[in-house]
């Protein structure tokens, strides 16, 4: 995969992994090395420009923590900021097995939709699913034959009519048909490629997506047009809510890098790519895996893993320091909040700090409702000017819409997480007091913020 783009970034990183020390001049020839590699893929120059000031700044100017070698700092600082290149996020897609999901694929000609399918089907079948395929392609002479040789060796059923001419007739039936085989919960369904550009393609897409009423259209990009899939999938993006992309031919293609990057600057979620023609060549998309197989660094997960465990030591630290004054701010609360979504289990914080279990219910919460509300947290405190995380009395009437809005959450949810934390501070004078008192660490004192994580 990107094969090229991976090599040369592998020879940059040598440099950095072999060198006695790491400093300016290594740095700035890795950031060479790095626009070199970069733009060689296609990667949009202003894209670039910005990943290399990132890696400049950081790697040069950071404070590394504690026990954290400028050489692995560099290392993950690289890492965060090509993966922030290739996006950010990995959004798998979530089908109900109970229910009959229908995904539509869509794609200028060649770009690899027929192929796709097969390898989606390979893909769902291998996970549980009952897969049907529906040849929507009335337009190109052979179409249904290639879907069905291509699904044959797996066993997937394709529906078609060669006599049908009327590709949302063929897409009705073949609804139909699947949907009276009650033991079929995956239908997919491959459509012309007749386009050579978005705007009448969407237009289609349009038309048939009514018929069809998908649970996702996926949109098929060929890799090896590199950034040129921006406007693609900007377009697709901007028109279909319901719409995901699958980059092919990522193999050997020397832009590939170009086109990933040029998709995730749209925001569009990107849920598989292809790499190679045979049915077994379809990856899911995950930003950080991607990263690290194209940065070769089988060892970069246990890297970055304990340069972010030596930040939350900083940040423990620094909560303890507050809990000892007796100041909490909430600026240490969002700190609480982060470790705690971070590390998906708030009882490993917790544990280090005393007192903390306190505040956050004795018992390790790791259901989803748990982080999800971590998370609208943690966007609320976001929401929030420099003076509000350091003085969290200032936060009323007007200040709440504004942070409920910044946020995306309700005014009421703002209002829960100051309740929140107002009794943190509470408990935490009252522990202090009783310690003082009793000269050991109290016991036994209500968790205050069980109800915030759910
Ligand atoms: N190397 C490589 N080739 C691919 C990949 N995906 C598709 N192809 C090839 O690209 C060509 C076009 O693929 P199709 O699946 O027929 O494309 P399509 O979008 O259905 O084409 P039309 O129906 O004509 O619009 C075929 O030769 C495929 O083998 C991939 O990930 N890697
Ligand atoms: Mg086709």
């Amino acid at each position: 995969m990107l094969d090229s783009l991976s090599l040369s970034l592998r020879n940059a990183i040598m440099k950095i992994r072999g060198a006695a020390i790491v400093d300016e001049k290594i740095i700035n020839d890795f950031i060479q090395d790095l626009e070199n590699a970069l733009l060689s893929a296609d990667v949009n120059l202003e894209l670039v420009l910005n990943v290399t000031e990132q890696v400049r700044e950081k790697a040069l100017k950071d404070q590394v923590p504690m026990g954290v070698s400028r050489r692995d700092y560099t290392l993950k600082v690289i890492y965060d900021e090509l993966t922030r290149l290739l996006g950010k996020r990995h959004v798998p897609l979530r089908l109900n097995p109970n229910e009959i999901s229908v995904l539509m694929f869509i794609g200028i000609q060649g770009s690899g939709k027929t192929t796709s399918i097969g390898k989606v089907a390979n893909y769902f079948q291998k996970r549980g699913y009952k897969v049907g395929v529906i040849g929507g392609d009335t337009f190109r002479p052979g179409a249904l034959a290639q879907l069905q040789q291509y699904n044959a060796p797996i066993n997937v059923e394709v529906y078609g009519d060669e006599k049908e001419k009327k590709s949302s007739k063929v897409i009705k039936n073949g609804l139909n048909y699947f949907k009276e085989k009650k033991n079929v919960n995956l239908v997919l369904i491959d459509t012309a490629g007749r386009h050579k550009e978005e705007k009448s393609l969407l237009k289609e897409m349009q038309e048939i997506a009514k018929i069809a009423k998908p649970t996702e259209i996926i949109l098929v990009v060929d890799a090896t047009i590199g950034q040129q899939a921006r406007a693609q999938a900007d377009a697709f993006n901007r028109t279909t809510p319901i719409g995901s992309i699958i980059l092919t031919k990522l193999d050997g293609s020397a832009k590939g890098g170009g086109a990933v990057s040029a998709v995730a600057i749209t925001g569009a979620k990107i849920r598989f790519y292809g790499d190679g023609e045979k049915i077994q060549d379809l990856e899911e998309f995950n930003p950080t895996r991607f990263v690290g197989s194209l940065l070769g660094m089988g060892d970069i997960e246990g890297l970055i893993q304990s340069v972010n465990e030596a930040f939350d030591e900083e940040d423990t630290a620094e909560l303890r320091d507050a809990f000892k004054k007796g100041k909490l701010t909430l600026r240490h609360f969002k700190i609480q909040l982060e470790s705690a979504s971070k590390q998906s289990s708030i009882g490993k914080l917790v544990s280090k700090i005393p007192g903390m279990s306190a505040l956050t219910g004795k018992q390790p919460i790791l259901e989803a409702e748990g982080q999800k509300n971590i998370k609208r947290f943690i966007a609320i405190c976001n929401s929030m000017t420099e003076e509000e995380l350091d003085n969290a009395r200032v936060i009323k009437g007007r200040r709440i819409q504004r942070i409920s809005k910044g946020s995306g959450t309700s005014p009421q949810e703002v209002k829960l997480l100051l309740n929140q934390f107002n009794q943190a501070v509470k408990q935490l004078k009252m522990m202090r007091k009783m310690r003082g008192r009793r000269g050991a660490p109290p016991g036994g004192i209500p968790p205050g913020l069980e109800g915030m994580f759910g």
